[in-house]
C-alpha cells in the first residue's frame, strides 16, 4: 500500500487524518453506524454522562507495548485497524491521555485511580509489582453494584490470592499472572487459578473466553477487561497476520530521530499483533452487535505505555520505559452509542488514574471519599459528553526508576530539570527552563512536593503469601523466588517467566520470602525436571527451622518451547517448558513470615541437573 505524503506532516499535538485514512475510517464509521449501532445518531440526552437505564456494561481492551503511533486512525497507514478506527471515529478520543513507562504501574492506576506508587506498585517482577491490598478496585466497586467482573489476558498486579485477580473484585480470570510470557501458542495458563493449556493463539484465546464471559452474563450488568499481551515481545503472531504485512510497502518516517534505530522485521511483527487484536476487538463488536447491547455498553481502548521499539511516533521523544510523550502517551478511546458523540475529541489533560473515577460516573457508580486513600484521577466524564466542557488545569506526573516527569496544562517539566510546551513543542526539542526560570522553579517544587507525599506509604518488602483461606493453593514461580550457588541460574535474564535451571549441588539454593496466613498442615509441591539419572534425588525445604524432606520419583523432561514461533529473535523472554509436579511430603506452619529454601539434600551425579519452575503450597483441609 502507499503512504501519504501528508503522514509527514501529522503532529501529535494536532492531528489530521491523512486523505486515504480518513475515507477508509469514515467508511467504517458509517458501516459501524448503520450496522452495529443503528442508534448512534438518534436523539439521546448528552446532558448527562449518566445512564438512564441499568448500569452499562463496560468493556475494556488494555494492548500492550502498543505505540501511540501504532493505530490507522492516528494516521499510521503501515497499520490497518479498521475495528478501532471505527470505534475512534464514532466515539471519543482523549489524545492528551497519559499512562505509565511500563506495564504494571498503568495497570495498577487503572484499577484504583490512584498515583502506582501509593498501591506499592514499583516494579514489574519479583513481586513489586503488586498492588497492595488496601487498595480498592474499579472492579471491587462495580462488583458491588452488582456487575459480573471478569479479566483476561495478562494481569501484572500480582499472582498470589489475594492480591491474584480473583482477590480484586474478578470473579472470572483467564491468563496468566506475570508481566510477560514465553510462548503465544497454546502456553500454559490459568484459570481461577488452576493450571490449564492454551488454547491457540493467546489473544485469540483470552478474546474467546471473554466473549463466552459476555454471552454468559449479557442479562447483567458486565465488567470485562481484556488485556491483551500483545505486542509485547516475543514477537509471535499467526501466520495469516504475519503473511499480509510482510511484504507490504511500509512507509519508514522518523522525524528527527535516528533511522536506523528503526528495527525493520520488529515493525512488521509489530503490526501484525495489532492487527490481530483489531480483528478481535472486532469479534467483539460484533458480539455486542449480536446481542443487542451495543448502546448499553461502554467500550475503552488504550495502551499500558510507549512502543517497544522505535517505530512511527509522530517524532515523540522516547519510548517504553522513559517519561517522555514518547513513553507515557497513549491515545485513549471511549465509546458509548448515544451517550458520547461520535467524533468527540478531548485536550483535556487525563491519564490512566482518571479511568476508575470516570467509568463510574459513566455507570452511574459513587466512588465514596476515602481519606486515606485519596484518589489522584478526576473523572473527565463531562469532557467525553460535552464539546464545551471547560478544560480543567491541573497536573499529572510520571515516574519510573525515580526519574519524574510532570505535566501541568501544556508544559511538561522533565525528570532532567528541562520545560517544555508541549503546544508548540509536542517533540521536545526547547528547552524553556532558562526563559521561565518562575515557571520551572514552581513545577520542580510540585514534583517534590508529590515524591515525598506519593512514595511516603510505598512498600519496599512484602513477602509472598500462602495458605489463604480462600484460596488454599499458592504457587510460588521461579519469577518470585532468588537462586543462588556453583551451578545453578535463571533460565533467562528476566524474572517474568522464567525457570530455575542446572541444579546438582547441595550448595545450589531457590529461595522464597513467604508469610503462611493460616497455621495448619500443608502439602509442597515441586515443579520440576528431572532425567532418569536424578530419580531417587533428595530436596529438602527448610522455613522457620523447619525442614521437609522429599524424594523425586520420577523422571520427566521437556523441550523448550517458544523459539520456533519467534518472528524477530527474543532479547531476554525466557523460553517455556513443561514441568511434572513432585510432592515433597507434608509439613506443619505457622503464621510466621520467614525464608523458605528449597535445595538437593545430595549432590546429583556429574552430569545431572534438574530445573524447577515453580513451588506450590497446598493447605491441607484435614
Ligand atoms: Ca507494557
Amino acid at each position: 500500500m502507499n503512504a501519504p505524503d501528508s503522514a509527514k506532516t501529522l503532529s501529535p499535538a494536532n492531528i489530521v487524518l491523512s486523505a486515504n485514512t480518513f475515507l477508509k475510517t469514515l467508511a467504517g464509521w458509517l458501516v459501524w453506524t448503520l450496522l452495529v449501532s443503528p442508534q448512534a445518531f438518534g436523539t439521546q440526552n448528552t446532558d448527562s454522562a449518566i445512564s438512564d437505564r441499568k448500569h452499562p456494561n463496560i468493556v475494556v481492551f488494555l494492548s500492550d507495548d502498543q505505540g501511540w503511533g501504532d493505530f490507522g486512525f492516528q494516521g499510521n497507514t503501515n497499520f490497518l485497524t479498521p475495528n478501532l478506527d471505527r470505534l475512534a471515529l464514532a466515539g471519543a478520543v482523549c489524545q492528551r491521555f497519559y499512562v505509565c513507562p511500563v506495564c504494571a504501574p498503568t495497570r495498577a492506576e487503572f484499577l484504583t485511580g490512584r498515583y502506582h506508587p501509593r498501591g506499592s506498585t514499583m516494579g514489574v517482577t519479583q513481586g513489586d509489582e503488586r498492588l497492595d491490598l488496601d487498595e480498592v478496585t474499579i472492579a471491587d466497586r462495580l462488583k458491588s453494584h452488582g456487575y459480573a467482573t471478569g479479566a483476561f489476558g495478562k494481569w501484572h498486579n500480582g499472582s498470589q490470592y489475594p492480591y491474584h485477580p480473583n482477590g480484586r473484585g474478578f470473579d472470572d480470570f483467564y491468563g496468566f499472572c506475570s508481566g510477560h510470557w514465553g510462548d503465544y501458542f497454546s502456553p500454559p495458563l490459568e484459570q481461577n487459578g488452576r493450571s490449564v493449556r492454551g488454547n491457540g493463539f493467546v489473544a485469540d484465546d483470552f478474546t474467546d473466553h471473554a466473549i463466552e464471559f459476555i454471552r454468559k452474563h449479557s442479562a447483567e450488568p458486565f465488567f470485562c477487561y481484556v488485556a491483551f499481551n500483545t505486542p509485547h515481545s516475543p514477537m509471535q503472531v499467526p501466520d495469516p497476520y504475519m503473511d499480509r504485512v510482510k511484504d507490504r510497502t511500509l512507509k519508514f518516517f522518523h522525524e528527527g530521530r535516528p533511522a536506523e534505530k528503526e528495527d525493520e522485521p520488529t515493525t512488521r511483527a509489530a503490526i501484525a499483533m495489532v492487527e490481530n487484536i483489531d480483528w478481535n476487538v472486532g469479534r467483539m463488536l460484533d458480539l455486542l452487535n449480536q446481542l443487542k447491547l451495543g448502546d448499553d455498553t461502554i467500550i475503552v481502548y488504550f495502551n499500558d505505555n510507549g512502543p517497544n521499539s522505535f517505530r512511527w511516533n509522530a517524532g515523540m521523544k522516547g519510548r517504553k520505559g522513559t517519561v517522555d510523550e514518547g513513553g507515557v502517551r497513549s491515545p485513549l478511546i471511549i465509546h458509548w452509542p448515544g451517550k458520547i458523540p461520535p467524533g468527540q475529541r478531548v485536550d483535556q489533560l487525563s491519564g490512566a488514574v482518571d479511568l476508575s473515577p470516570t467509568l463510574c460516573e459513566l455507570a452511574d457508580i459513587p466512588v465514596e471519599p476515602d481519606p486515606d486513600h485519596h484518589l489522584d484521577g478526576i473523572s473527565i466524564a463531562k469532557h467525553l459528553v460535552d464539546r464545551n466542557a471547560p478544560k480543567i488545569s491541573r497536573s499529572l506526573f510520571s515516574q519510573w526508576s525515580g526519574r519524574i516527569a510532570m505535566r501541568q496544562d501544556q508544559y511538561l517539566l522533565d525528570p532532567d530539570g528541562a520545560l517544555f510546551d508541549l503546544s508548540n513543542d509536542p517533540t521536545q526539542q526547547t528547552d524553556l527552563a532558562p526563559s521561565d526560570p518562575p515557571r520551572t522553579a514552581s513545577m520542580a517544587s510540585e514534583v517534590k512536593r508529590w515524591r515525598d507525599e506519593v512514595f511516603r506509604s510505598a512498600q519496599a518488602q512484602r513477602p509472598f503469601l500462602i495458605g489463604h483461606p480462600t484460596r488454599p493453593t499458592a504457587l510460588l514461580p521461579a519469577q518470585d523466588g532468588k537462586c543462588r550457588g556453583p551451578s545453578v541460574t535463571r533460565s533467562d535474564t528476566a524474572p517474568n517467566c522464567s525457570f530455575f535451571t542446572n541444579i546438582r549441588s547441595t550448595e545450589d539454593t531457590l529461595t522464597w520470602d513467604i508469610e503462611p496466613l493460616t497455621a495448619g498442615r500443608y502439602s509442597l509441591w515441586i515443579h520440576c525436571t528431572a532425567p532418569e539419572s536424578a530419580v531417587g534425588a533428595k530436596l529438602r525445604m527448610d522455613f522457620n527451622g523447619k525442614q521437609l524432606v522429599g524424594t523425586i520419583e520420577k523422571a520427566f523432561q521437556s523441550p523448550l518451547r517458544g523459539q520456533s514461533n519467534d518472528r524477530v529473535p527474543r532479547k531476554s523472554e525466557s523460553l517455556m517448558k513443561d514441568f511434572q509436579m513432585a510432592k515433597l511430603g507434608l509439613i506443619e506452619l505457622e503464621t510466621r513470615q520467614g525464608i523458605c529454601q528449597i535445595r538437593l539434600a545430595e549432590s546429583l551425579a556429574k552430569d545431572a541437573s534438574i530445573e524447577i519452575q515453580a513451588i506450590e503450597f497446598r493447605l491441607e483441609s484435614d
